[in-house]
């Protein structure tokens, strides 16, 4: 089959329906959830991930059965075809399990043109907690509930509000929390909502001007860099070299902060201090 952008664009629409259907699952779950309260935390929440995949999974052989697929709850399913499905049942599983309704499901297709080359074509991002659909086809450009959206215009990160995440796990290898604090105090803001897809569609439609993270997983990226580029924003390793999907750096931007930000990173990693705490006499002012 030719991977041309008017194919790409032809799977939103049963893309869209099956990350409808999913999110709506997953409030099934949440509103479940919160009723339930103290018991069963984790098993609910390792419920709704599963169910959630199962049934994405399901829909996706239903209309492709020989594509392949990569979920973050049952990993790959190879079937030796060109296309591969990259699926993020629930993105914000923390913030899921806690009742804080910031979470989405995240669908993304990629075309292989040869063994070592592929390339995303298509994805979908639904939070069902606002009815948000955020949808990007390669070359066709990036909607959010139907309207074609683009990254915004600040141009410094003075001006800027930016975002970031930190792992549920193995915190203390992570070096961001140097990030947090440097760029806290050069823009207008970073919030930390903890669902990367989210945050890189927030990038998209102009709510961020700027996102980074360490260690993302390719089902967390592939959709959003896609929406991001597509929206007219910039994606890169944070010293600017290509993203791909095993990068381990996302910097995502409007494009017009990329430079800014990259600079200052560049200043973190060479041992720029933090500055020492302020004394409460200080902070108290
Ligand atoms: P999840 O909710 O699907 O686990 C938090 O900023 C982001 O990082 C979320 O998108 C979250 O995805 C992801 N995340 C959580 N724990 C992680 C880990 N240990 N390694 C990599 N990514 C993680
Ligand atoms: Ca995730």
């Amino acid at each position: 089959m030719p991977s041309n952008s008017s194919e790409a664009e032809s799977f939103l629409p049963a893309m869209a329906a099956i990350a409808r259907e999913a999110g709506a699952l997953l409030m099934d779950y949440f509103h479940q959830h919160l009723k339930i309260e103290y018991k069963g935390e984790a098993d609910l929440v390792t419920a709704a991930d599963r169910a959630a995949e199962k049934l994405i999974r399901e829909r996706i052989t239903q209309n492709w059965p020989d594509h392949d697929v990569l979920g973050e709850e049952q990993g790959l399913s190879d079937r030796g075809s060109d296309y591969r499905w990259y699926v993020d049942p629930l993105d914000g599983t923390t913030n899921f399990a806690h009742g804080f309704p910031v979470f989405c499901v995240s669908l993304a297709l990629e075309h292989r043109t040869s063994k070592l080359d592929g390339e995303r074509v298509a994805g979908v991002i639904y939070d069902p907690t606002r009815d948000e659909l955020f949808s990007v086809a390669k070359r066709k450009g990036a909607h959010f509930n139907g309207q074609a959206i683009h990254v915004s215009k600040i141009r410094s990160l003075q001006e800027s509000l930016v975002a970031t995440g930190f792992p549920s796990h193995k915190r203390h290898k992570n070096p961001n929390i140097y990030f947090y604090h440097q760029i806290t105090l050069r823009s207008h803001g970073v919030r930390r909502a903890g669902s990367a897809a989210l945050d890189l569609c927030n990038v998209a439609c102009g709510r961020f001007d700027g996102f980074w993270e360490f260690n993302l997983n390719p089902w967390d990226t592939a959709a959003g860099v896609l929406l991001v580029e597509e929206a007219g924003g910039k994606v890169t390793r944070f010293d600017g070299s290509p993203f791909e999907l095993n990068s381990r750096e996302t910097l995502a931007t409007n494009g017009l902060i990329h430079a800014e930000l990259m600079r200052e990173f560049a200043e973190i990693f060479a041992g720029r201090g933090l500055e020492t705490p302020p004394d409460p006499r200080e902070y108290k002012r």
